[in-house]
């Protein structure tokens, strides 16, 4: 990157900016970077471990953290020290966070600025960096549908635009009209990775009007050009919501981060850019005006140097943390007790399909709250490629009921974003298997967000599943066990009309992330009679199907099925545990029924290796051993992908080893 775009030295424009608002820029300007010196010190001396470098681009933040409102939210990135600091977070939280302390953002559980302040109105970063965007958008939608008239800030280097979630989130934004301002702070490095290795453009204002947004080119190091462009953009897009993209031409003064150096940088621009220092060019400027005296001069410097110094002591003081593993656990999940909603006994009743009964709880949860956003491809006016949103946009309108672009990863983001402003979202995949372009704001943002910093993640995301139709192996995969294994989600699979609908509305109800899995071989082959009024299924509750005594078959959607076939086909006396919840699945339900027989098979449609059943039978193994007069079986898909043609896909399903299996198992 040249720095030709960049005037020498720098000319600063006060506009019509007071003294006082000049001062005020100044020690914002300031408080970031003696923060930095002192903690190059301490990492020196290996009192803390990790610092990220913000030298040199300090104004970026101070003069968008000044420009915004401060209940308007930021999504700060790595370097952003100045917008922590410039939204008067307290120091010795700060520092807390820094050291993994117990009155940190975090208590502990992440660190540097990944956290989040609602207080503040700063919702921190993941290390994946792209993610941010679609989070801001979310925002940006929030504030749009409750007409507010608020503009959001998200930031990204120009390393991580490379990323696709960086062109989704714009996407995103641009199409919706959507009042987020994205800066990206063009500092010329992704880690050791020049700009030009990164992309080959020229620069961001080339880009933006590719996505049909506007695009404006700042110098990120002079912090009243930051602050007279951003105020500017805020106060036009409060009007007048739409996305901007802002361009912040800066450089990167240390290495990505401490320990990695600047080896890669030639000399000559670390030179020409240590002449355009943010805060050294912005003092000598206020000097040359008579803004700052040297009085001045001191006195702020002596009072940020005081808070510095208190913050610190406060931090250092407080004892790490003494671990606590109830609170660990129970911090995974966002407090909610279920109060199961029942159906009135007498109320009216009437046949529906499996489709039907989810769309009825869909619709339903739609009346009962007014805050619940339906996202996905497809959804609006068609109503869904499964129809389970016919109507919907009629009756709800098309804010709540929103077509999305194709892009599961902004949409799941943006649900997210939805829910830090108190909104409810469900984000339909058009099919299950196309989460995987989704899957990091599921299992690192939805899930972990609530543990690393308080904040719940409201967010269903419907997921229809299976084979069984001869739609190959992208239309037809098993993936429950992706995020069976992930801390901090929830996932439910019911099997019948009736569960569809109770776990959906029980999903829908809870403020923790669901899966919600719906097979797509149920939709239009069972049905069963359901009330026709709001209920609730209890979630994490197993739920006994059939009931006998020789065996017991532990299974959920459609293996509930395959289940009750093979057992009357085989005239056994068996249990079938529909598990229903997968996650947080039903132990005491699991226990009782292997207790009872001493025979267990689990059943599931998924490949065998590390499915669910795995988990549930090593369980049973090790807590029920003295139950049991068998070993402990399973049965599942092959492990291949799921193959095209009948024949194929039969022999993949595991019904007729299922079959054999269970037969073995009686007889053992
Ligand atoms: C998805 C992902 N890949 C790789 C990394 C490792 N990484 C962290 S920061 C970084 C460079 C980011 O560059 P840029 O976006 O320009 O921001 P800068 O560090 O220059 O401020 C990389 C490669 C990561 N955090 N996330």
């Amino acid at each position: 990157m040249s720095t030709s775009t960049l005037t020498h030295p720098l000319i600063f424009d006060r506009k019509d900016f007071s003294d006082d608002m000049l001062l005020k820029l100044y020690e914002s300007l300031v408080l970031p970077r003696r923060i930095e010196e002192k903690m190059l010190i301490l990492l020196r001396q290996g009192k803390i471990s990790k610092w990220f470098s913000g030298w040199g681009q300090e104004a970026i933040s101070i003069g968008a953290v000044n420009a915004l409102a401060q209940d308007e939210f930021i999504l700060p990135m790595h370097r952003n020290l100045g917008i922590f600091t410039g939204r008067n977070i307290p120091l010795e939280k700060l520092f807390a966070q820094f050291q993994g302390k117990a009155s940190g953002f975090t208590r502990g559980r992440d660190r540097s600025f990944h956290f989040g302040s609602i207080e503040h109105h700063i919702v921190g970063m993941i290390s994946h960096l792209g993610p941010q965007l679609a989070i801001a958008d979310g925002i940006g939608l929030a504030y749009k549908l409750s007409e507010e008239k608020k503009v959001t800030l998200v930031f990204s280097g120009d390393g991580a635009s490379s990323e696709g979630d960086f062109h989704e989130g714009l996407n995103v934004a641009a199409v919706w009209k959507l009042p987020v301002i994205f800066v990206v702070e063009h500092n010329g490095y992704g880690l050791s990775t020049p700009s030009e290795e990164q992309f080959a453009f020229k620069n961001f204002t080339d880009k933006g009007p590719g996505y049909g947004m506007e695009s404006v080119r700042i110098q990120g190091n002079n912090v009243l050009e930051v602050y007279a462009a951003i105020k500017t953009l805020a106060e036009d897009i409060r009007q007048n919501p739409r996305p901007v993209l802002v361009e912040a031409i800066t450089f990167r003064m240390r290495g990505h981060e401490e320990a990695s150096g600047t080896k890669y940088v030639p000399k000559h621009m670390m030179e020409e850019w240590a002449r355009l220092d943010p805060v050294d060019n912005y003092e000598n400027y206020l000097e040359e005006i008579g803004v700052l005296d040297a009085k001045t001069k001191e006195q702020i410097n002596k009072k940020i140097k005081k808070a510095i110094n208190d913050g610190l002591d406060l931090a250092f003081a407080e004892p790490a943390i003494s671990p606590d593993l109830q609170v660990e656990l129970n911090d995974i999940y966002a407090p909610f007790s279920q109060e199961v909603i029942s159906a009135p006994e007498d109320g009216p009743k009437s046949e529906k399909r499996f489709v039907d009964a989810i769309s009825q709880g869909l619709e339903q949860s739609m009346e009962r709250y007014p805050n619940l956003v339906l996202m996905g491809q497809d959804i609006g006016d068609y109503g869904g490629v499964f129809k389970i949103t016919d109507g919907f946009k009629a009756k709800f309108g098309g804010e709540r009921v929103r077509n999305t672009p194709l892009c599961e990863s902004a949409i799941i983001g943006a649900g997210l974003g939805l829910s830090i402003k108190g909104y409810k979202a469900m984000v339909e995949m058009q099919f299950a298997d196309f989460v995987s372009v989704g899957f990091n704001q599921i299992v690192n943002n939805l899930a972990k967000i609530h543990y690393r910093w308080g904040q719940n993640a409201d967010v269903v995301v419907r997921m229809p599943t299976g084979a069984g139709m001869a739609a190959g192996p992208f239309h037809s995969q098993s993936n429950e066990a992706w995020f069976f294994h992930t801390p901090g989600l929830k996932i439910v699979y019911p099997s019948n009309p009736y569960d569809a609908k109770g776990l959906l509305n029980a999903a829908i109800e809870d403020p923790n992330p669901y899966l919600y899995f719906e097979h797509k071989g149920l939709y239009r082959s069972i049905t069963a009679e359901i009330p026709d009024a709001y209920y609730t299924t209890e979630i994490g509750k197993a739920a006994l199907t059939k009931e006998g005594e020789t065996v017991s078959i532990i299974t959920y959607g459609m293996g509930v099925h395959w289940a009750i076939k093979v057992v009357e086909e085989l005239g056994v006396s068996a249990d079938i545990l529909d598990l229903r919840t997968l996650l947080p699945w039903d132990q005491e339900a699991v226990k009782a029924t292997v207790k009872k027989t001493g025979k267990v098979i689990f059943l599931q449609e998924d490949c065998l290796t590390g499915g669910i059943g795995a988990e549930i039978c090593a369980w049973i193994s090790e807590h029920c051993f003295t139950h049991l007069d068998a070993p402990v079986m399973r049965e599942g898909s092959l492990d291949t992908p799921v193959p095209f043609a009948p024949s194929l896909e039969k022999q993949f399903l595991p019904v007729e080893r299922f079959k054999e299996k269970l037969e073995s198992l009686i007889k053992f």
